[in-house]
């Protein structure tokens, strides 16, 4: 039966750098979700008869989240719904099931990197036909939609049982659950070369893999263990838990601080890799590095052509404005194409989508491929490995190589987390109006080049996005970039983005906290951070 139940708007429904978080207790307030929902229901036109595809990454109030979304979708005209098996699809995976199956969009349960459970963190956000984020005149219009809803559409029926896969109807609808990892493992063995990966491991390569009991364990341990004869043991935290078991999934050295020990420790395995809460994330480490996610960008589009799905070379390659230009310098050897787009990776669905880009990547963690339009961790810990397979060197080695024929970019973003709101936005604000007086200032023995709040103009659409952070740009080619999150939920975090670039011929092999300590000093005299948020120090450097 349909039942329509009046609502009063929630204030506060403004999608973020990637959709809806809140605290889960938020979410539980009585119709909370379903407004959510019904806005983003509400702003899809054409969606009558279509198929969407349902999932998220397994935390806390997801499967519950799963049913309700099905008896919205019942009761708003779907014709079809595709739902991962208990729930479960990881962001890239159903990005791909989007893709794959000619859905009209997706839903996506998920706070990524954020904790949790009933305490933590719980998020929703909609993916478009193309698999990927909504861009903003979406996210703006169910924002938009959310302020003035006044009732959301809801099948009265029973919980469905979505443990077994096959068919089942909800009304009118029909419900199909399908196994969450087979089409993203076959995808991926269809992009990479398995053969000379399984002989890398056979040959006795050892590699480890953090699922931070997230989402990616059964897709690790299905790709790397089963298809790819990589040891039982190789997938660590491979149970997915509602509560991650108490940890943050954010693969950084803070909450992956194991992975880190063990890479960095005697016996140290010859890869290692974590990906977060829904798979989206990455980082890469081997035996006694870390790849920061700006080189990993860098040196994946260097060499990607070793790998089947982009041996013909790529079409272009885009980061976002904070990531390092380490890979600016891969685009310019190579006579590509480089973009530089606003954080958040629906940014970059219009180049995909024109055919402008082949890679793109984020200092946050995400690389990805045209493959599909979500940053992908495994497609990432896949293509590292078809390259260590295919020349045969240690990632230091690699690395090395790197920075000899490009230069390095050493580079850090430190977070301050929970800072109070007008503080964070008081420390931006007054940032901003000294924008046009900073050239010329001398700050120790560094002096500014240029200063701007970066805005972007999409190239594809020509859509304007202002305010996407502020760059400091100092003569000889370094920066300090600061913005604040759009994916926290509780207080402000402010990130600062740090990075000088070494030369070819200069010194590649500096520790770089030692390399950023003039930028560090910069930072905070500029920016007043120590003053304005009371905080001496960060509490995440990545
Ligand atoms: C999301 C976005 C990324 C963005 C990251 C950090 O990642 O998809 O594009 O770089 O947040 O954003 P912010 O600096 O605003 O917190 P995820 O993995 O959380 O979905």
């Amino acid at each position: 039966m349909l039942k329509t139940v009046a609502v009063t708007p929630f204030p506060g429904q403004k999608p973020g750098t990637s959709g809806l978080r809140k605290k889960v207790a938020v979410f539980r307030q009585s119709h909370y979700a379903e407004c959510f929902i019904q806005a983003i229901f509400d702003v899809l036109e054409g969606a009558a008869g279509q198929t969407l595809v349902l999932g998220g990454d397994g935390r806390f109030w997801n499967r519950e989240i799963v049913q309700t979304t099905l008896k919205m979708a019942a009761a708003n005209g779907f014709g079809r719904v595709i739902v991962g098996r208990g729930g479960i699809l990881s962001t890239p995976a159903a990005s791909h099931v989007i893709r794959k199956y000619g859905a009209f969009g997706g839903i996506i349960l998920s706070a990524s990197h954020n904790p949790g459970g009933p305490d933590e963190d719980f998020g929703i956000k909609y993916n478009i036909g193309n698999g990927g984020p909504a861009p903003e005149r979406i996210t703006d219009a169910i924002h938009a939609r959310t302020e003035v809803i006044d009732h959301y559409r809801i099948l009265d029926a029973a919980d469905l049982d979505i443990d077994q896969i096959g068919e089942t109807r909800l009304g009118d609808m029909a419900v199909q659950i399908i196994d969450p990892v087979a089409d993203y493992a076959d995808l991926m063995e269809s992009l990479f070369d398995f053969a000379a990966i399984r002989a890398l491991i056979a040959g006795g390569f050892r590699l480890t893999f953090d699922a931070m009991h997230a989402v990616t364990g059964p897709y690790a341990t299905e790709i790397l263990e089963r298809r790819l004869g990589a040891p039982a043991d190789t997938v660590l935290n491979g149970t997915p838990l509602p509560d991650f078991g108490g940890h943050h999934p954010d693969p950084n050295m803070v909450h992956a601080h194991e992975l880190f020990d063990r890479m960095f420790g005697p016996d140290a395995p010859d890869f290692g890799a974590a990906s977060d809460g829904d798979g989206d994330r990455n980082i890469i480490l081997g035996r006694g590095i870390f790849v920061t996610p700006s080189d990993s960008l860098a040196m994946l589009a260097a060499n990607a052509h070793l790998a089947p799905a982009y041996a013909t070379g790529l079409a272009g390659i885009a980061r976002s404005m904070p990531t390092s230009a380490a890979a600016d310098r891969v685009a310019e050897a190579l006579g590509l194409p480089l973009y530089e787009t606003p954080t958040g990776w629906k940014y970059f669905g219009n180049l995909l989508d024109a055919g402008r880009v082949t890679i793109c990547g984020e200092e946050s963690a995400g690389t990805g491929s045209d493959h599909v339009r979500e940053k992908d961790g495994l497609w990432a810990v896949l293509l590292w490995l078809n390259i260590l397979a295919a020349r045969r060197e240690s990632v230091a080695e690699i690395a090395r190589a790197h920075w000899e024929r490009f230069g390095r970019n050493y580079y850090a973003r430190h977070d301050y987390e929970g800072i109070d709101g007008a503080a964070a936005d008081g420390l931006i604000a007054a940032l901003r109006d000294r924008l046009p007086t900073l050239a010329g200032t001398r700050v120790g023995d560094l002096v500014v080049a240029a200063a701007d709040d970066f805005a972007y103009q999409d190239p594809v659409d020509a859509s304007l996005s202002r305010h996407q952070g502020i760059r400091i740009l100092f003569e000889g080619g370094s920066r300090i970039v600061l913005r604040l999150s759009g994916t926290g939920t509780s207080g402000a975090t402010l990130r600062v983005y740090l990075e000088r670039y070494e030369p070819v011929g200069g010194d590649l092999g500096r520790a770089t906290p030692d390399a950023l300590v003039d930028l560090i000093a910069a930072a905070d005299t500029l920016a007043e951070i120590r003053s304005r948020t009371g905080r001496d120090q960060p509490d995440v450097i990545t």
